[in-house]
Protein backbone atom coordinates (compact mmCIF):
# COMPACT_ATOMS: atom_id res chain seq x y z
CA UNK A 1 0.00 0.00 0.00
CA UNK A 2 2.92 2.29 0.83
CA UNK A 3 4.96 1.37 -2.72
CA UNK A 4 8.10 3.54 -2.19
CA UNK A 5 10.85 3.26 -4.60
CA UNK A 6 13.73 1.36 -4.50
CA UNK A 7 15.79 4.52 -4.80
CA UNK A 8 14.51 6.74 -1.97
CA UNK A 9 15.90 9.79 -0.09
CA UNK A 10 13.91 11.01 2.56
CA UNK A 11 15.52 14.43 3.18
CA UNK A 12 14.50 15.16 -0.48
CA UNK A 13 11.23 13.81 -0.48
CA UNK A 14 10.26 15.98 2.58
CA UNK A 15 11.81 19.17 1.53
CA UNK A 16 13.16 19.67 -2.12
CA UNK A 17 9.86 17.52 -3.93
CA UNK A 18 8.22 20.98 -2.35
CA UNK A 19 10.13 23.25 -4.73
CA UNK A 20 10.36 21.07 -7.39
CA UNK A 21 6.37 21.10 -7.75
CA UNK A 22 6.01 25.12 -7.03
CA UNK A 23 5.76 25.19 -2.99
CA UNK A 24 9.07 26.31 -2.37
CA UNK A 25 7.35 29.81 -1.40
CA UNK A 26 5.72 27.99 1.66
CA UNK A 27 6.37 28.85 5.20
CA UNK A 28 8.37 25.70 6.16
CA UNK A 29 9.82 26.66 9.65
CA UNK A 30 9.24 29.78 12.30
CA UNK A 31 10.95 30.01 15.44
CA UNK A 32 12.01 33.71 17.60
CA UNK A 33 13.45 35.96 14.63
CA UNK A 34 13.49 33.19 12.20
CA UNK A 35 11.15 32.37 8.98
CA UNK A 36 12.11 30.22 6.41
CA UNK A 37 10.31 29.09 3.09
CA UNK A 38 10.75 25.59 1.60
CA UNK A 39 13.37 26.93 -1.02
CA UNK A 40 15.48 28.79 1.86
CA UNK A 41 15.29 25.67 3.52
CA UNK A 42 16.23 23.80 0.84
CA UNK A 43 19.30 26.17 -0.09
CA UNK A 44 21.09 26.09 3.24
CA UNK A 45 20.41 21.79 3.23
CA UNK A 46 22.82 21.99 0.53
CA UNK A 47 25.18 24.80 1.46
CA UNK A 48 25.32 22.31 4.78
CA UNK A 49 25.60 18.32 2.60
CA UNK A 50 28.29 20.56 0.78
CA UNK A 51 30.43 21.64 3.54
CA UNK A 52 29.75 18.07 5.30
CA UNK A 53 30.38 16.12 2.16
CA UNK A 54 33.76 18.61 1.58
CA UNK A 55 35.64 19.63 4.29
CA UNK A 56 33.81 16.94 6.94
CA UNK A 57 34.55 13.85 4.89
CA UNK A 58 31.19 12.55 5.12
CA UNK A 59 31.00 9.53 3.00
CA UNK A 60 27.12 7.48 2.41
CA UNK A 61 26.83 5.45 5.12
CA UNK A 62 28.74 7.84 7.93
CA UNK A 63 27.05 8.30 11.43
CA UNK A 64 26.91 12.07 12.50
CA UNK A 65 25.81 13.00 16.05
CA UNK A 66 23.72 16.42 16.31
CA UNK A 67 24.01 17.91 19.75
CA UNK A 68 20.71 20.51 19.64
CA UNK A 69 17.86 22.12 21.23
CA UNK A 70 15.09 22.29 18.59
CA UNK A 71 15.78 25.33 16.39
CA UNK A 72 16.05 25.56 12.66
CA UNK A 73 20.11 24.74 11.85
CA UNK A 74 19.53 21.30 13.50
CA UNK A 75 16.57 20.82 11.84
CA UNK A 76 18.76 21.99 8.75
CA UNK A 77 21.81 19.63 9.81
CA UNK A 78 19.46 16.64 10.06
CA UNK A 79 17.96 17.15 6.39
CA UNK A 80 21.64 17.88 5.04
CA UNK A 81 23.07 14.60 6.64
CA UNK A 82 20.41 12.40 5.08
CA UNK A 83 20.38 14.15 2.15
CA UNK A 84 24.30 13.33 1.18
CA UNK A 85 23.25 9.71 2.40
CA UNK A 86 24.83 9.57 6.00
CA UNK A 87 22.79 8.71 9.45
CA UNK A 88 21.88 11.08 12.11
CA UNK A 89 22.79 10.19 15.68
CA UNK A 90 20.16 12.33 17.45
CA UNK A 91 21.08 12.97 20.79
CA UNK A 92 18.74 14.63 23.72
CA UNK A 93 20.15 18.26 24.88
CA UNK A 94 19.71 17.35 28.56
CA UNK A 95 22.78 14.70 28.16
CA UNK A 96 25.24 14.56 30.04
CA UNK A 97 29.16 13.18 29.63
CA UNK A 98 28.50 9.91 30.72
CA UNK A 99 25.54 9.09 28.79
CA UNK A 100 27.28 10.66 25.58
CA UNK A 101 29.99 8.51 26.10
CA UNK A 102 28.19 5.56 25.89
CA UNK A 103 26.64 7.09 22.25
CA UNK A 104 29.56 8.32 20.55
CA UNK A 105 31.14 4.44 20.98
CA UNK A 106 27.68 2.33 20.35
CA UNK A 107 27.76 4.55 17.20
CA UNK A 108 31.84 4.65 16.52
CA UNK A 109 31.43 8.47 16.05
CA UNK A 110 33.81 10.27 14.20
CA UNK A 111 32.12 13.64 13.75
CA UNK A 112 29.63 15.66 16.11
CA UNK A 113 27.92 18.87 15.33
CA UNK A 114 26.75 20.61 18.10
CA UNK A 115 25.07 24.54 19.29
CA UNK A 116 28.42 26.12 20.88
CA UNK A 117 25.30 26.56 23.41
CA UNK A 118 25.82 22.90 24.58
CA UNK A 119 29.44 22.00 23.57
CA UNK A 120 30.73 21.31 27.25
CA UNK A 121 29.30 18.02 27.93
CA UNK A 122 30.54 17.20 24.22
CA UNK A 123 34.01 18.18 24.40
CA UNK A 124 34.02 16.28 28.19
CA UNK A 125 32.44 13.03 26.28
CA UNK A 126 34.69 13.19 23.28
CA UNK A 127 37.57 13.55 25.50
CA UNK A 128 36.52 10.27 27.12
CA UNK A 129 35.26 8.29 24.14
CA UNK A 130 36.47 4.92 22.59
CA UNK A 131 38.04 6.76 19.18
CA UNK A 132 38.73 10.25 18.09
CA UNK A 133 35.76 12.70 17.21
CA UNK A 134 35.67 15.74 15.57
CA UNK A 135 33.52 18.69 17.13
CA UNK A 136 32.06 21.50 14.91
CA UNK A 137 30.49 24.15 16.60
CA UNK A 138 27.40 25.95 15.20
CA UNK A 139 26.14 29.43 16.70
CA UNK A 140 22.45 30.82 15.83
CA UNK A 141 22.25 30.28 12.09
CA UNK A 142 25.33 31.48 10.67
CA UNK A 143 28.22 31.38 13.60
CA UNK A 144 30.71 29.00 14.74
CA UNK A 145 32.74 26.40 13.21
CA UNK A 146 29.90 25.53 10.77
CA UNK A 147 29.11 29.14 10.16
CA UNK A 148 32.24 29.50 8.93
CA UNK A 149 32.71 26.60 7.06
CA UNK A 150 29.29 27.70 5.23
CA UNK A 151 30.36 31.16 3.76
CA UNK A 152 31.50 29.84 0.58
CA UNK A 153 29.43 26.69 -0.26
CA UNK A 154 27.24 26.21 -2.72
CA UNK A 155 23.75 26.31 -2.38
CA UNK A 156 23.28 23.24 -4.79
CA UNK A 157 23.73 19.62 -3.91
CA UNK A 158 22.32 16.54 -5.20
CA UNK A 159 20.28 14.05 -3.56
CA UNK A 160 22.80 11.02 -2.47
CA UNK A 161 20.98 7.79 -4.84
CA UNK A 162 19.61 6.08 -1.19
CA UNK A 163 17.62 3.04 -1.57
CA UNK A 164 14.84 2.94 0.45
CA UNK A 165 15.74 0.19 3.00
CA UNK A 166 19.19 2.12 3.90
CA UNK A 167 19.54 3.22 7.47
CA UNK A 168 19.66 7.28 7.77
CA UNK A 169 18.72 7.30 11.74
CA UNK A 170 20.26 6.29 14.88
CA UNK A 171 17.46 6.91 17.66
CA UNK A 172 18.74 6.22 21.03
CA UNK A 173 16.33 4.75 23.70
CA UNK A 174 17.25 4.73 27.19
CA UNK A 175 13.90 3.71 27.85
CA UNK A 176 12.83 3.79 31.44
CA UNK A 177 15.74 1.31 32.18
CA UNK A 178 18.51 3.74 31.75
CA UNK A 179 20.69 1.28 29.44
CA UNK A 180 20.62 3.01 26.28
CA UNK A 181 19.87 0.93 23.03
CA UNK A 182 20.36 2.25 19.48
CA UNK A 183 17.54 1.26 17.42
CA UNK A 184 18.03 1.66 13.16
CA UNK A 185 15.84 3.43 10.74
CA UNK A 186 15.49 3.44 7.13
CA UNK A 187 14.86 6.35 4.84
CA UNK A 188 11.32 4.67 4.11
CA UNK A 189 10.50 4.65 7.49
CA UNK A 190 10.56 8.26 7.96
CA UNK A 191 7.65 8.10 5.24
CA UNK A 192 5.58 5.78 6.63
CA UNK A 193 4.86 7.44 9.91
CA UNK A 194 3.68 10.01 7.95
CA UNK A 195 2.24 7.91 5.22
CA UNK A 196 0.18 5.93 8.20
CA UNK A 197 -0.28 7.68 11.08
CA UNK A 198 0.02 11.27 10.26
CA UNK A 199 -2.02 10.75 7.04
CA UNK A 200 -4.88 8.26 8.15
CA UNK A 201 -5.23 9.46 12.23
CA UNK A 202 -4.10 12.80 12.27
CA UNK A 203 -5.33 13.86 9.13
CA UNK A 204 -3.18 17.43 9.29
CA UNK A 205 -3.18 19.80 6.29
CA UNK A 206 -1.07 21.98 4.68
CA UNK A 207 -2.34 24.77 6.17
CA UNK A 208 -1.50 23.91 9.38
CA UNK A 209 0.92 25.25 11.79
CA UNK A 210 2.95 22.51 14.12
CA UNK A 211 4.29 23.24 17.64
CA UNK A 212 4.87 21.42 20.30
CA UNK A 213 7.63 20.59 22.95
CA UNK A 214 9.48 17.02 22.77
CA UNK A 215 13.00 16.98 21.09
CA UNK A 216 13.97 15.92 18.30
CA UNK A 217 16.49 13.49 19.32
CA UNK A 218 12.79 11.68 20.82
CA UNK A 219 11.42 10.33 17.74
CA UNK A 220 8.02 11.80 19.10
CA UNK A 221 9.32 15.13 18.37
CA UNK A 222 11.08 14.25 15.14
CA UNK A 223 7.83 12.92 13.64
CA UNK A 224 5.49 15.52 15.07
CA UNK A 225 7.57 18.96 14.39
CA UNK A 226 9.61 17.83 11.31
CA UNK A 227 8.29 15.42 9.17
CA UNK A 228 4.17 15.07 9.38
CA UNK A 229 4.57 18.72 8.82
CA UNK A 230 7.14 18.78 5.98
CA UNK A 231 5.66 15.81 4.57
CA UNK A 232 2.54 17.86 3.51
CA UNK A 233 4.19 21.14 2.95
CA UNK A 234 3.11 22.34 6.13
CA UNK A 235 4.68 25.06 8.63
CA UNK A 236 6.41 24.18 11.74
CA UNK A 237 7.47 26.29 14.95
CA UNK A 238 10.54 25.16 16.75
CA UNK A 239 11.07 26.42 20.30
CA UNK A 240 14.38 26.05 21.91
CA UNK A 241 12.84 26.59 25.30
CA UNK A 242 9.64 24.74 25.59
CA UNK A 243 8.84 24.49 28.90
CA UNK A 244 4.78 24.51 29.11
CA UNK A 245 4.72 28.36 30.00
CA UNK A 246 6.62 28.85 26.64
CA UNK A 247 4.55 26.57 25.00
CA UNK A 248 0.96 28.06 25.88
CA UNK A 249 2.31 31.87 24.73
CA UNK A 250 3.66 30.40 21.55
CA UNK A 251 0.58 28.67 20.52
CA UNK A 252 -0.92 31.86 20.77
CA UNK A 253 1.87 33.77 19.66
CA UNK A 254 2.53 31.82 16.30
CA UNK A 255 -1.43 30.55 15.65
CA UNK A 256 -0.16 26.77 16.14
CA UNK A 257 -2.96 24.68 14.91
CA UNK A 258 -1.75 21.00 15.64
CA UNK A 259 0.04 20.18 19.46
CA UNK A 260 2.39 17.51 20.24
CA UNK A 261 3.24 17.09 23.79
CA UNK A 262 3.53 14.89 26.97
CA UNK A 263 -0.08 14.42 28.87
CA UNK A 264 2.04 16.38 31.78
CA UNK A 265 2.58 19.09 29.37
CA UNK A 266 -1.08 19.22 28.58
CA UNK A 267 -2.24 19.06 32.80
CA UNK A 268 0.31 22.24 33.73
CA UNK A 269 -1.00 24.32 30.61
CA UNK A 270 -4.36 23.93 31.94
CA UNK A 271 -2.98 25.95 35.02
CA UNK A 272 -2.63 28.80 33.57
CA UNK A 273 -5.49 28.14 31.16
CA UNK A 274 -6.80 32.14 30.89
CA UNK A 275 -3.42 33.27 30.78
CA UNK A 276 -2.60 32.49 27.31
CA UNK A 277 -5.19 31.99 24.10
CA UNK A 278 -5.00 28.41 22.92
CA UNK A 279 -8.01 29.25 20.78
CA UNK A 280 -5.92 28.64 17.59
CA UNK A 281 -5.24 24.78 18.17
CA UNK A 282 -7.30 22.14 16.03
CA UNK A 283 -5.63 18.78 17.15
CA UNK A 284 -3.44 17.64 20.44
CA UNK A 285 -1.50 14.94 20.00
CA UNK A 286 -0.63 13.25 23.65
CA UNK A 287 1.93 10.71 23.66
CA UNK A 288 5.13 9.54 25.57
CA UNK A 289 3.91 8.59 28.84
CA UNK A 290 0.14 7.44 29.23
CA UNK A 291 -2.57 10.10 29.27
CA UNK A 292 -4.81 10.37 32.61
CA UNK A 293 -8.76 10.34 32.37
CA UNK A 294 -8.64 13.29 34.52
CA UNK A 295 -6.16 15.25 32.06
CA UNK A 296 -8.42 14.12 29.10
CA UNK A 297 -11.59 15.29 30.53
CA UNK A 298 -9.98 18.69 31.91
CA UNK A 299 -8.50 19.29 27.96
CA UNK A 300 -11.70 19.03 26.89
CA UNK A 301 -13.59 21.17 28.93
CA UNK A 302 -11.16 23.75 28.77
CA UNK A 303 -10.57 23.64 25.45
CA UNK A 304 -13.11 21.90 23.58
CA UNK A 305 -10.91 19.39 21.85
CA UNK A 306 -10.11 15.71 22.51
CA UNK A 307 -6.70 14.94 23.23
CA UNK A 308 -5.52 12.68 20.70
CA UNK A 309 -3.57 9.80 22.90
CA UNK A 310 -1.12 7.43 21.09
CA UNK A 311 1.77 4.72 22.39
CA UNK A 312 3.98 5.06 20.09
CA UNK A 313 8.33 3.92 20.27
CA UNK A 314 11.52 4.58 19.29
CA UNK A 315 11.71 1.00 18.46
CA UNK A 316 8.65 1.62 15.90
CA UNK A 317 9.43 5.24 15.13
CA UNK A 318 6.37 7.05 16.19
CA UNK A 319 2.88 6.07 17.09
CA UNK A 320 1.24 2.82 16.22
CA UNK A 321 -2.16 2.70 18.36
CA UNK A 322 -4.37 5.88 18.33
CA UNK A 323 -7.92 7.09 16.58
CA UNK A 324 -9.27 9.56 14.87
CA UNK A 325 -10.40 12.82 16.44
CA UNK A 326 -14.04 11.65 15.55
CA UNK A 327 -12.92 7.57 16.57
CA UNK A 328 -11.94 8.97 20.36
CA UNK A 329 -12.85 6.53 23.21
CA UNK A 330 -12.15 8.46 26.46
CA UNK A 331 -9.95 6.06 28.40
CA UNK A 332 -8.74 4.01 25.26
CA UNK A 333 -5.65 4.59 23.59
CA UNK A 334 -7.16 3.51 20.35
CA UNK A 335 -6.78 0.90 17.54
CA UNK A 336 -3.79 -0.36 15.58
CA UNK A 337 -2.91 2.39 12.79
CA UNK A 338 -3.79 1.77 9.07
CA UNK A 339 -1.03 -0.69 8.47
CA UNK A 340 -0.20 -1.95 12.14
CA UNK A 341 -1.36 -4.90 13.63
CA UNK A 342 -1.80 -5.25 17.17
CA UNK A 343 -3.00 -8.01 19.39
CA UNK A 344 -2.81 -9.11 23.40
CA UNK A 345 -0.73 -12.38 24.00
CA UNK A 346 0.32 -14.34 27.31
CA UNK A 347 3.18 -14.91 28.48
CA UNK A 348 4.17 -18.00 26.34
CA UNK A 349 3.38 -15.75 23.46
CA UNK A 350 -0.54 -17.19 22.80
CA UNK A 351 -3.36 -14.55 21.41
CA UNK A 352 -5.41 -13.92 24.53
CA UNK A 353 -9.38 -13.00 23.69
CA UNK A 354 -11.21 -9.78 24.10
CA UNK A 355 -11.21 -8.41 27.74
CA UNK A 356 -8.04 -10.55 28.76
CA UNK A 357 -5.27 -8.12 29.56
CA UNK A 358 -1.94 -9.18 28.43
CA UNK A 359 1.19 -8.18 26.74
CA UNK A 360 0.91 -5.85 23.52
CA UNK A 361 2.31 -7.06 20.54
CA UNK A 362 2.74 -5.38 17.70
CA UNK A 363 3.86 -5.63 14.18
CA UNK A 364 3.60 -3.40 10.95
CA UNK A 365 5.55 -1.87 8.32
CA UNK A 366 7.82 -0.24 10.63
CA UNK A 367 9.70 -2.79 13.30
CA UNK A 368 12.63 -3.00 15.91
CA UNK A 369 15.83 -3.43 14.57
CA UNK A 370 18.80 -2.38 17.30
CA UNK A 371 21.94 -1.96 16.37
CA UNK A 372 24.29 -5.05 17.89
CA UNK A 373 22.20 -5.68 21.00
CA UNK A 374 21.30 -8.71 22.67
CA UNK A 375 17.39 -7.59 23.85
CA UNK A 376 16.52 -7.48 19.83
CA UNK A 377 15.09 -11.27 21.12
CA UNK A 378 13.73 -10.21 24.01
CA UNK A 379 11.33 -6.81 21.80
CA UNK A 380 10.56 -9.23 18.82
CA UNK A 381 9.35 -12.24 19.54
CA UNK A 382 8.02 -14.90 16.00
CA UNK A 383 7.69 -11.07 14.17
CA UNK A 384 6.10 -9.16 16.80
CA UNK A 385 7.37 -6.25 18.67
CA UNK A 386 6.64 -6.81 22.66
CA UNK A 387 6.28 -3.18 23.47
CA UNK A 388 6.65 -4.34 27.24
CA UNK A 389 3.07 -2.60 27.87
CA UNK A 390 -0.14 -4.61 29.41
CA UNK A 391 -3.11 -3.65 27.32
CA UNK A 392 -6.39 -4.87 27.18
CA UNK A 393 -8.32 -5.41 23.71
CA UNK A 394 -12.13 -4.50 24.03
CA UNK A 395 -14.98 -6.09 21.67
CA UNK A 396 -15.19 -2.79 19.57
CA UNK A 397 -10.89 -3.73 18.66
CA UNK A 398 -10.20 -0.44 21.40
CA UNK A 399 -6.57 -1.14 23.18
CA UNK A 400 -6.73 0.10 26.96
CA UNK A 401 -3.63 0.58 28.46
CA UNK A 402 -2.97 -0.89 32.01
CA UNK A 403 0.48 -0.63 32.56
CA UNK A 404 4.00 -0.85 31.94
CA UNK A 405 4.28 -4.87 32.57
CA UNK A 406 6.77 -3.82 35.15
CA UNK A 407 4.78 -1.30 36.73
CA UNK A 408 2.13 -3.93 37.84
CA UNK A 409 2.15 -4.05 41.80
CA UNK A 410 1.57 -7.15 43.44
CA UNK A 411 0.25 -6.50 47.09
CA UNK A 412 -1.69 -8.58 49.14
CA UNK A 413 -2.87 -11.21 46.27
CA UNK A 414 -4.19 -8.01 44.33
CA UNK A 415 -2.84 -6.98 41.00
CA UNK A 416 -2.45 -3.04 40.76
CA UNK A 417 -1.61 -1.07 37.88
CA UNK A 418 0.58 2.12 39.36
CA UNK A 419 -1.14 4.15 36.38
CA UNK A 420 -4.27 3.92 37.26
CA UNK A 421 -3.47 5.06 41.31
CA UNK A 422 -2.09 7.58 39.53
CA UNK A 423 -4.56 9.04 37.47
CA UNK A 424 -6.87 8.96 40.55
CA UNK A 425 -4.73 10.80 42.35
CA UNK A 426 -4.25 13.30 39.44
CA UNK A 427 -8.19 13.93 39.65
CA UNK A 428 -7.43 15.35 42.88
CA UNK A 429 -7.12 19.69 42.38
CA UNK A 430 -4.15 20.05 44.82
CA UNK A 431 -1.90 17.25 43.03
CA UNK A 432 0.15 18.47 39.85
CA UNK A 433 2.32 15.30 39.34
CA UNK A 434 2.48 11.51 40.60
CA UNK A 435 4.59 8.39 39.89
CA UNK A 436 2.95 5.13 41.72
CA UNK A 437 5.39 2.17 41.85
CA UNK A 438 5.39 -0.87 44.58
CA UNK A 439 7.44 -0.69 48.14
CA UNK A 440 8.56 -3.83 50.11
CA UNK A 441 6.06 -4.60 53.17
CA UNK A 442 6.90 -7.78 55.50
CA UNK A 443 2.58 -8.53 55.92
CA UNK A 444 1.39 -7.44 52.26
CA UNK A 445 4.88 -8.30 50.15
CA UNK A 446 4.42 -4.98 48.31
CA UNK A 447 2.22 -2.00 48.97
CA UNK A 448 1.22 0.97 46.96
CA UNK A 449 3.47 4.07 47.28
CA UNK A 450 2.75 7.12 45.59
CA UNK A 451 5.20 10.08 44.95
CA UNK A 452 3.54 13.49 44.49
CA UNK A 453 4.41 16.79 43.69
CA UNK A 454 1.68 19.33 45.12
CA UNK A 455 0.33 22.50 43.07
CA UNK A 456 0.65 23.87 46.19
CA UNK A 457 3.85 22.90 47.92
CA UNK A 458 3.42 24.09 50.82
CA UNK A 459 0.35 22.00 51.63
CA UNK A 460 2.29 18.98 52.32
CA UNK A 461 2.11 17.09 55.55
CA UNK A 462 0.03 14.06 56.84
CA UNK A 463 -3.45 15.37 56.73
CA UNK A 464 -3.62 15.95 53.14
CA UNK A 465 -1.79 12.40 52.83
CA UNK A 466 -5.13 11.24 54.56
CA UNK A 467 -6.73 13.03 52.21
CA UNK A 468 -5.30 12.07 48.86
CA UNK A 469 -5.67 8.07 50.44
CA UNK A 470 -8.92 8.61 51.13
CA UNK A 471 -10.06 10.06 47.63
CA UNK A 472 -8.14 7.12 45.85
CA UNK A 473 -10.48 4.90 48.16
CA UNK A 474 -13.24 6.79 46.77
CA UNK A 475 -12.28 6.76 43.54
CA UNK A 476 -11.21 2.94 42.63
CA UNK A 477 -11.14 0.06 44.66
CA UNK A 478 -9.99 0.82 48.44
CA UNK A 479 -7.51 -2.19 48.01
CA UNK A 480 -5.65 -0.27 45.59
CA UNK A 481 -4.93 3.21 47.80
CA UNK A 482 -1.54 4.32 48.37
CA UNK A 483 -0.41 3.12 51.80
CA UNK A 484 2.77 4.84 51.46
CA UNK A 485 2.71 8.93 50.32
CA UNK A 486 5.94 10.74 49.72
CA UNK A 487 5.21 14.43 49.11
CA UNK A 488 8.76 15.60 46.57
CA UNK A 489 9.47 18.90 44.96
CA UNK A 490 9.75 16.84 41.04
CA UNK A 491 9.97 13.18 39.75
CA UNK A 492 12.54 12.06 38.24
CA UNK A 493 11.93 12.04 34.26
CA UNK A 494 14.12 10.77 31.11
CA UNK A 495 15.58 13.29 28.68
CA UNK A 496 11.98 12.49 26.47
CA UNK A 497 10.04 13.71 29.28
CA UNK A 498 8.72 9.87 30.75
CA UNK A 499 8.68 9.47 34.43
CA UNK A 500 11.66 6.73 35.27
CA UNK A 501 9.71 4.81 37.47
CA UNK A 502 12.77 2.62 38.06
CA UNK A 503 14.40 5.47 39.89
CA UNK A 504 11.16 5.59 42.38
CA UNK A 505 10.95 1.91 42.76
CA UNK A 506 15.04 1.95 43.76
CA UNK A 507 13.86 4.60 46.15
CA UNK A 508 10.95 2.25 47.57
CA UNK A 509 13.43 -0.15 48.13
CA UNK A 510 15.80 1.69 50.01
O1 LIG B 1 8.29 6.42 23.19
C1 LIG B 1 7.21 6.94 23.00
O2 LIG B 1 6.44 7.02 23.92
C2 LIG B 1 6.80 7.52 21.67
C3 LIG B 1 5.54 7.96 21.58
C4 LIG B 1 5.10 8.47 20.39
C5 LIG B 1 5.90 8.55 19.31
C6 LIG B 1 7.17 8.13 19.40
C7 LIG B 1 7.63 7.61 20.59
C8 LIG B 1 9.06 7.18 20.64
Amino acid sequence: RLGYPEQLNAAAELVDRHVAEGRGERLAIRAPGVRWTYAELARTIDRMANVLTGELGLVPGGRVLLRSANNPTLVALYMAVIKAGGIVVATMPLLRARELVQILDKAEIGLALCDAALVDEMGKAANAAARPVRIVTWEGLAGGDLGALMAGASGRFEAVASCADDPCLLGFTSGTTGLPKATVHYHRDLLVICDCYARDVLRADADDVFIGSPPLAFTFGLGGLVLFPFRIGASTVLLERAGPPDLAAAIGEYGATVCFTAPTAYRAMLAKIDENDLSSLKKCVSAGETLPRPTFDAWLEATGLKLMDGIGATEMLHIFIAAPQEAIRPGATGKPVPGYEARIVDAAGRPQPAGTAGRLAVRGPIGCRYLADRRQAVYVENGWNITGDTYVEDEDGYFWFQARNDDMIVSAGYNIAGPEVEAALLAHPLVLEVGVVGAPDPERGRIVKAFIVLTNPSAAGPDLARELQDHVKRELAPYKYPRSVVFVDALPKTGSGKLQRFALRQQAEA
